[in-house]
């Protein structure tokens, strides 16, 4: 990666480059949990790749945010007085239908002057062929689709730019290294060829993360929020980022060590634990609070406590520098996830833990009694645990899991949803998250999920839509009244957020941190309200309507294939992607 970026670095001396990364954001997603964080903290993945450019050589990126900019219009975008060279769209898969709308408008772009338009970020790491669209009347596509990070990213851009003539677009030098074979020796790109779709292979992962280029870089690039459909003359400025993104959110770690069925988490890092340093981490908060004046941090840990061994590592250092003076904006202080088991495994280091300025933990509960996934849990260490992180000042905030099998309540027993959520609450819960068990993509129950019949393809005739795949939405159960199911998640918000809990919280707090905990129950509330709103129509479907199921596993329906003709690493068993293998070997 560090030669790599060297490298770039001395095409860039010769070498202009302009351009747009837009995140895509579909605000029908705007439910709980995750209100807030949603809109306040520009997201990493699209920062990481501005930063990436901007390391490299390339300073005229900008990063353009649907949820502030939800009107921008790629086909009227300008930078530095003209048309960017790459257009570069990030989406999450429920976000998908923004991201092809932005594919759609950039295709207007007449193709002698088009940007590069490539698409990246977790829907095309697990679905790259989905944005290849397969409609005759539809054919907006993008140029490729990335399956990778920075070091994929970084690999094609040089690729791209040593092969780049002087009066051509960066397009046409992409469309002349795709017919000479160029690309395939970079793992993590699929394109289009032909009649087909061509998938260079699963990426090759960083092990080391103090290779990134360091994130402050991004914070710079960012679109002021607006209305309109164009770019501001430029970015917004470094004093006015902490307005609109309060919380960074900072790559720490990567990687789980359990490999629970139904998370993408460990085979998406190829189950390695990958880390930056406390140094590092260390540079990157203290850098990001004096540049921009942000000093809460969110840790994009998958779980931060998953090796003891570097979890010390880091809070250590964290806990013993800068980090932790006193400082005219504030202290730093910092939220992560990690999981039941390992929170208790950390019991004589949670001191340090808050000394590093940790004051909130995103705890994946998801049933106490470990009846739906066993991953060290029980009801009685997940007790201990709340009650561990409540003692040292850290706000515990569970992640839980409803199910098909969960009753709303049991008497005398801790296993229905509202039983736990009481006890997470008594344990000094602060926010609470209730999703539904259903299918994502990249995990080991996703085809099963389908093949077994019990995804939905659409109730009371509203077909499941890609802004539902969210886990708020029921829309993969066998239970025979599965609108219960989605009113006891309901049920269980409002037993959590109300304004009972609102006053004990101000006057009766079981947290030393009270009053975060009323700003929560407040904004709680709020969510609570928006969410009803928002999932009560389909509650009524699934009540009234007839669902109607599907076993058809979602995959590419364009025959897709290795750059040497065997199978795509991206393609899903029993897709077509697969199935390629016979007919369309016969038919090239
Ligand atoms: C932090 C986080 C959040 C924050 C996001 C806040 C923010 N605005 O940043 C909050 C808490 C709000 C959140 C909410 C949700 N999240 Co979330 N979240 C994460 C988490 C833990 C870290 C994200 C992150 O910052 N990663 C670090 C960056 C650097 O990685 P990245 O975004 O993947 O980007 C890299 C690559 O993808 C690639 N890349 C990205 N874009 C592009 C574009 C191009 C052109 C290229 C070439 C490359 C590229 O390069 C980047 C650098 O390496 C991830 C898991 C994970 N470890 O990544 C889940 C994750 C993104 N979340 C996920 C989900 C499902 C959700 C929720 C639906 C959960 C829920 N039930 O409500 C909501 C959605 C809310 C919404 N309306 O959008 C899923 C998405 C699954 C998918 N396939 O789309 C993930 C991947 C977790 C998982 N594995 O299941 N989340
Ligand atoms: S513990 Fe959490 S991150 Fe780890 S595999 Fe299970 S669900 Fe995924």
């Amino acid at each position: 990666m560090t030669g790599l970026r060297e490298r770039l670095r001395l095409i860039a001396k010769r070498r202009d480059l302009k351009t747009v990364i837009a995140y895509s954001f579909d605000f029908r997603t705007r439910i709980l949990p995750f209100i807030y964080a949603d809109l306040r903290m520009a997201p990493a993945g699209v920062r990481a790749i501005g930063s990436a450019l901007a390391d490299a050589g390339f300073p005229k990126t900008r990063i353009v945010l649907q949820q502030w900019n939800p009107n921008f219009r790629p086909s009227g975008m300008r930078l530095d007085g003209g048309l960017p060279d790459l257009f570069l769209i990030s989406s999450l898969q429920l976000h998908s239908a923004e991201c092809m709308k932005l594919i759609r408008d950039a295709c207007r772009i007449e193709p002698a002057r088009r940007p590069l338009v490539v698409v990246g970020g977790p829907k095309t790491i697990y679905e790259p062929w989905a944005v290849f669209p397969v409609d005759p009347a539809d054919p907006a596509a993008p140029d490729l689709a990335v399956t990778g990070e920075e070091f994929v990213f970084l690999s094609l851009l040089e690729v791209l730019l040593s092969n780049w003539g002087t009066n051509e677009t960066l397009r046409s030098a992409f469309l002349r290294a795709r017919d000479e074979g160029l690309l395939d020796s970079v793992p993590g790109l699929v394109y289009r060829a032909g009649e087909e779709l061509v998938d260079t292979g699963i990426q090759r992962l960083l092990g080391n993360l103090d290779e990134l280029p360091h994130p402050a870089h991004g914070f710079r690039l960012l679109e002021a929020p607006s209305r309109g459909p164009t770019l501001a003359g430029r970015a917004l400025p470094a004093d006015r980022v902490f307005e609109h993104s309060p919380i960074g959110a900072l790559v720490m770690t990567f990687g789980c060590k359990f490999s629970c069925k139904y998370c993408p988490i460990p085979a998406y890092n190829q189950r390695q634990h990958r880390l930056k340093s406390g140094a590092r981490i260390e540079d990157e908060m203290v850098r990001v609070r004096d540049e921009f004046g942000i000093r809460h941090f969110f840790g994009a840990d998958d779980n931060f406590f998953n090796n003891r061994e570097r979890t010390l590592d880091i809070i250590r250092t964290l806990g013993a520098g800068p980090v932790q003076k006193p400082h005219p904006r504030g202290r730093i202080r910092w939220g992560t996830e990690a999981t039941v088991h390992d929170t208790v495994a950390m019991r004589e280091h949670l001191r340090e833990v808050r000394r590093a300025g940790v004051r909130a933990l995103w705890i994946g509960v998801e049933d106490m009694t470990a009846t739906l996934v066993k991953k060290g849990q029980s009801v009685d260490n997940t007790t201990e645990a709340f009650r561990l992180l409540r003692e040292h000042g850290i706000m515990p905030m569970p992640m839980m899991m409803h199910h098909d099998s969960q009753p709303l309540w049991t008497p005398g027993k801790p296993y229905g949803l509202l039983n736990q959520v009481h006890r997470l609450r008594q344990a000094g819960a602060a926010t609470l998250q209730v999703t539904m068990l259903s299918p994502a993509t990249g995990s080991k129950l996703y085809e099963e999920t389908f093949t077994s019949g019990l995804a939905y393809e659409s109730a009371g005739g509203r077909k499941v839509e890609h802004y539902m795949l969210d886990s708020n939405y029921v829309i993969a159960s066998r239970h025979p009244k599965p609108w219960l199911k989605q009113l006891n998640i309901m049920l269980a918000y409002l037993f959590f957020y109300n304004p009972v809990r609102l006053l004990i919280s101000l006057f009766r707090s079981k947290t030393s941190l009270w009053l975060a905990d009323g700003f929560l129950q407040v904004v709680g509330m709020w969510a609570v309200a928006r969410t009803i709103c928002r999932t009560f129509g389909w509650m009524m479907r699934l009540m009234r309507g007839r669902i109607v199921r599907t076993s058809r596993v979602p995959g590419s329906r364009v025959p897709m294939r290795s750059p040497n003709g065997g199978p795509a690493g991206h393609a899903l068993p029993g897709g077509v992607a697969l199935r390629w293998k016979e007919p369309a070997g016969a038919a090239r």
